[in-house]
């Protein structure tokens, strides 16, 4: 093994191990949004969970209605991400969407569950 290559080796498990740490506090993890019907419900959705602050990533499952979301959880909770979605007018996990935010989603978004 040359001086460059054990170089090189530890520039690289240097580099992980920085990368490491950095995602530390991010968390993965699923929401279950059995209201969710359309890919405007999809949309609406994406856009409550990232607009909580601390959340990195939002992807909406729509054939599964699960919201995959990935969070910094030294900034935001999972509870919050849901309460997030209520008030967007969806249910989330164990909580059930907010009325009066249901009331305003657009029609073809209304299922009574
Ligand atoms: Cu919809």
């Amino acid at each position: 093994m040359t001086k460059a290559m054990r170089l090189t080796g530890l520039v690289l498990a240097l580099g992980l191990l920085t990368w490491s740490c950095g995602k530390a506090e991010a968390k993965t993890a699923e929401i279950r949004i059995g209201s969710a019907v359309c890919e405007m419900c999809a949309k609406t959705i994406k856009e409550a969970a990232t607009e909580v602050s601390g959340v990195q990533l939002a992807t909406v499952d729509l054939s599964n209605k699960v919201v995959k979301v990935t969070y910094n959880a030294s900034k935001t909770t999972l509870s919050a991400i849901e309460d997030a979605i209520v008030k967007a007018g969806y249910a989330a996990n164990e909580k059930p969407a907010d009325p009066a935010a249901f009331k305003k989603l657009p029609a073809c978004c209304k299922v009574e569950l």
